[in-house]
C-alpha cells in the first residue's frame, strides 16, 4: 500500500497510496529547483539515476500501472505555424495532406473503440495556431468533449493557443486535460519555432491552469538541443506554481520535408536520463513516453517504466505517424506485469473533477 515513511532529501514524508498521493506528498513537491541542481541529478551515473527515480516513483505511484491514452487527429495539416519538426505545418512540403475538421460521430466512434481496447484517456488534436475565427468548429469540439467525457473517459485536447474564456468553456464541457508542450528550453526554442513565442505558450498553460483543467506539457528530444536544454525544459515546468499533471517526453519522429528530417536520432540513454530526472524533480506528475516509442524494443520500454514513465499513447495512429498498436502494447505490458490505469486514478486529476463522488473517500483516507 506504499504507506511506510521515507526520506526525500532532508525531509521525511508519509508514503501515499500509489497514484492517490497524500496531501503530504503534494506538499513535498518542490517548485524552487535550481537549474544546477537538476543538472546534477541529470548527470548522475545512469544506473544510480534510474534507481533513485524508481524509488521515488514507488513512493508516489503504483509502479504496476501505466496510463493508456489514444490520440485522434481531428483536424489534419495546413497549420500556419513553423514548428521545424512538424508534418502538419503548411510551410513545409511533407507527405501530410491538409483536411478539414472531422464530424462528431466518427470521433465518438474512435473514442468508443479506444475505450473498448482499454484506453482510459482520449486526446483530440487539431493542427491550429489558435481558435480565432473558428467559432463553429470550437462548438463542435465542445460537443465532442462532452460526449467523450460522458463515456467515462478522461478527455484531452490539443488545439494550439487558448484564451482564458476558451479554456473556461472547455472546462465547462468536461475537459480533463489540455496538451500544450513547451517543446524545449527557452534558450533553444527560437531555433525550432519562430511563429509563436515561448511566453505565448506559457500564457496558454496559465489559462488552462486557471480554468481548473489539468496541464499536459512536455517536450521533444532530438531537435538538436543539448543536455542543458533538456534540463532547462524540466526546470521550466518544475518552476510552475503547480507541476503539470502530465509531462510527455517525445523523441523526434523525423518527417521528410521538414527542416529536421535529417537530425541524428536521440540516444536511448538520453531519453532515459530525461525521464528519470523528470520523475525525481516532479514526483507526482505522470511521465508520458510519447512519440518515438514504437522505435524502442520491449526491454528499452521496460527500463523507461522503471525510470518513472507511467503513461503511453497507444492505438492505430499518433497524429500523422504510426503508433504502437493496442494488442502489441497489451502483450508487452503483460510480459512486464503492467496494467492500464483506471480513468481518474491519478489523485491530482480526481481532485479537479467535482462529479466524481467515488474519489471523495479516497482523497480523505
Ligand atoms: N497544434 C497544436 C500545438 O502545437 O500545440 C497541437 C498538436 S502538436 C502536433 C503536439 C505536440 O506533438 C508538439 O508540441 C510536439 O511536441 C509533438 N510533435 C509534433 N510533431 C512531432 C514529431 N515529428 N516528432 C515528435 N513529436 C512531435
Ligand atoms: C504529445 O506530446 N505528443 C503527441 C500528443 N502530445 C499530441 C503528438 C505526437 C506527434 C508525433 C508525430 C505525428 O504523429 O505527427
Ligand atoms: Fe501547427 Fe502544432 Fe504542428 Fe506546430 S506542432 S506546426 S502548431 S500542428
Amino acid at each position: 500500500m506504499f504507506r511506510s515513511v521515507a526520506t526525500l532529501g532532508s525531509r521525511s514524508l508519509a508514503r501515499p497510496l500509489a497514484t492517490h498521493a497524500s496531501a503530504a506528498a503534494a506538499a513535498a513537491t518542490r517548485h524552487t529547483w535550481r537549474k544546477e541542481e537538476i543538472q546534477k541529478i541529470y548527470d548522475t551515473p545512469l544506473l544510480d539515476l534510474i534507481f533513485r527515480a524508481a524509488s521515488i516513483h514507488r513512493k508516489h505511484h503504483d509502479p504496476s500501472k501505466v496510463q493508456l491514452c489514444t490520440l485522434m487527429n481531428i483536424k489534419t495539416g495546413g497549420c500556419s505555424e513553423d514548428c521545424a519538426y512538424c508534418s502538419q505545418s503548411s510551410r513545409y512540403s511533407t507527405p501530410t495532406k491538409a483536411s478539414k475538421l472531422v464530424d462528431v460521430e466518427p470521433v465518438l466512434e474512435e473514442a468508443r473503440k479506444a475505450k473498448a481496447n482499454g484506453s482510459t484517456r482520449f486526446c483530440m488534436g487539431a493542427a491550429w495556431r489558435d481558435l480565432s475565427g473558428r467559432k463553429r468548429g470550437f462548438e463542435k469540439i465542445l460537443h465532442m468533449v462532452r460526449e467523450v467525457r460522458g463515456m467515462g473517459m478522461e478527455v484531452c485536447t490539443t488545439l494550439g493557443m487558448l484564451t482564458p474564456e476558451q479554456a473556461r468553456q472547455l472546462k465547462e464541457a468536461g475537459l480533463t486535460a489540455y496538451n500544450h508542450n513547451l517543446d524545449t528550453s527557452r534558450e533553444f526554442y527560437p531555433q525550432v519555432i519562430t511563429t509563436r513565442s515561448f511566453d505565448e505558450r506559457l500564457q496558454t498553460i496559465e489559462a488552462v491552469r486557471e480554468a481548473g483543467i489539468s496541464v499536459c506539457s512536455g517536450g521533444i528530444l532530438g531537435l538538436g538541443e543539448s543536455d542543458s536544454d533538456r534540463v532547462g525544459l524540466i526546470w521550466e515546468v518544475a518552476s510552475m506554481p503547480e507541476h503539470p499533471e502530465s509531462f510527455p517526453v517525445n523523441a523526434l519522429v523525423p518527417i521528410a520535408g521538414t527542416p529536421l528530417e535529417n537530425n541524428e536520432p536521440v540516444r536511448y540513454h538520453t531519453l532515459l536520463r530525461t525521464i528519470a530526472t523528470a520523475r525525481i524533480v516532479m514526483p507526482t506528475t505522470i511521465i508520458r513516453l510519447a512519440a518515438g516509442r514504437n522505435e524502442l524494443t520491449d526491454s528499452e520500454q521496460a527500463m523507461c517504466f522503471m525510470a518513472g514513465a507511467n503513461a503511453v499513447f497507444t492505438g492505430e495512429k499518433m497524429l500523422t505517424t504510426p503508433c504502437s498498436p493496442w494488442d502489441e502494447d497489451k502483450a508487452m505490458m503483460d510480459r512486464w506485469g503492467l496494467e492500464g490505469m483506471q480513468s481518474f486514478e491519478q489523485k491530482r486529476l480526481a481532485d479537479k473533477e467535482p462529479s466524481l463522488p467515488e474519489f471523495a473517500d479516497v482523497a480523505q483516507s
